[in-house]
């Protein structure tokens, strides 16, 4: 009998951030790129759309209208799945029953006046300001006595179940952590109290020493596949040092975080040569304001798309009844990224 070795051997892998496990089976596809790859036929965005709820200047289906925006701009969401004047309450009974009553914002930020653009199309100086607000909407909502969370994520690509492709992002300011950052929370905490170090500071360590899932590093940032990875191209950026929040982030720290967010996603975007598709969102510290040093920021990307712009990994079917599975290795997920070209293919 051979000995087990992760990379080729069906294996379960343990995510210390969430307590939970993936299944890996790498022997499903040794060759994962077989076939041609074939990119749907993408109709040029022009750069102002008049029919657009988010281009500046244009009615929204409320009855705002954008101003005449030069950069980014922020405004409260007019179909908000949280709204803050909720009255207080609860319903109780048994111990089957349980409902709270739930307050908070949610608001939509446009990354940019222009239609045609995403992310990786945008410049390092265009995406800073994008980082600014975060930091900026993180604090304001934050210091809102009753919102105890603030998510800021990124919905793209029509698959995704994004809206517009007008290059946006939202906010969900509310009084509950929600359950994912909930499960990192203890996880974190747990981690902290043990060694003294946040859990992320020590894996980014081991990381960088191995370099086998780091896809690159900047000044305060990493990016990397996740030896956890549940999504074909899952990455995350994560904060060299234990940086509990984003508003914590110094000149330098924003920068670098606008110079990481745009280099992986044109990595994303050169894989398939095509606009990739993502789920992606900051984790960081609730805002309750007590202290949480073993915070540490980090920013997850979870990707479909699996061997083509067309083919994606669904997660249905076993991943739905019993955990996630994936094919490919981080390994071969990392190693395919980071050798794609730095320069985004539509500037080629
Ligand atoms: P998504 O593309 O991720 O769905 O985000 C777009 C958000 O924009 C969505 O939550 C909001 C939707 O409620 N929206 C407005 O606030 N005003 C509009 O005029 C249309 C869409
Ligand atoms: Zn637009």
């Amino acid at each position: 009998m051979e000995t087990f070795e992760f990379t080729e051997h069906s294996h379960r892998r343990f995510n210390p951030l969430n307590g939970e496990w993936v299944l890996v089976s790498p022997h499903r596809t040794k060759r994962p790129w077989q076939g041609k790859v074939e990119n749907p036929a993408v109709a040029e965005r022009p750069q102002y759309d008049p029919g657009c709820y988010l281009c500046p200047g244009n009615q929204r289906a409320g009855s705002d209208t954008n101003p005449d925006y030069k950069d980014v701009f922020a405004f409260q969401n007019d179909f908000s799945a949280l709204v803050p004047d909720i009255p207080e309450g609860a319903f109780v009974k048994g111990d089957l029953f349980r409902a709270e009553s739930e307050r908070g914002f949610c608001k939509v930020i446009c990354f940019s006046p222009r239609h045609d653009l995403t992310i990786p199309e945008m410049e390092v100086s265009a995406i800073r300001k994008v980082v600014d607000l975060w930091c900026e909407e993180y604090r304001k909502l934050g210091a809102i006595d009753y919102v105890n969370h603030v998510q800021i994520f990124e919905n793209k690509g029509d698959i995704m179940g994004c809206s517009n492709p007008h290059p946006h992002g939202q906010i969900w300011a509310q009084n509950a952590v929600p359950a994912e950052p909930a499960k990192e929370s203890v996880r974190q905490k747990a981690y902290y109290e043990q060694h003294g170090r946040t859990l992320l500071e020590d894996y980014v360590q081991e990381e960088l020493a191995l370099k086998d899932r780091i896809l690159f590093e900047n000044s305060r940032f990493v990016a990397l596949v996740p030896f956890w990875a549940t999504w074909p191209f899952e990455a995350m950026i994560v904060s060299k040092n234990a940086v509990s929040n984003i508003a914590e982030l110094d000149e330098a720290g924003r920068e670098a975080f606008a110079d990481a967010y745009r280099r992986l996603t044109i990595m994303y975007d050169n894989l398939f040569e095509t606009s990739f598709p993502y789920s992606a969102g900051i984790h960081q510290a609730p805002t309750d304001g007590a202290a949480y040093p073993e915070w540490h920021l980090h920013m997850h990307f979870y990707p479909p798309l699996l061997r083509s712009a067309t083919i994606k990994k669904f997660m249905v079917g076993y991943e739905m009844l019993a955990n996630p599975q994936r094919d490919i290795t981080p390994e071969q997920a990392a190693e395919r990224l980071r050798a794609l070209p730095e320069l985004h293919y539509k500037m080629r």
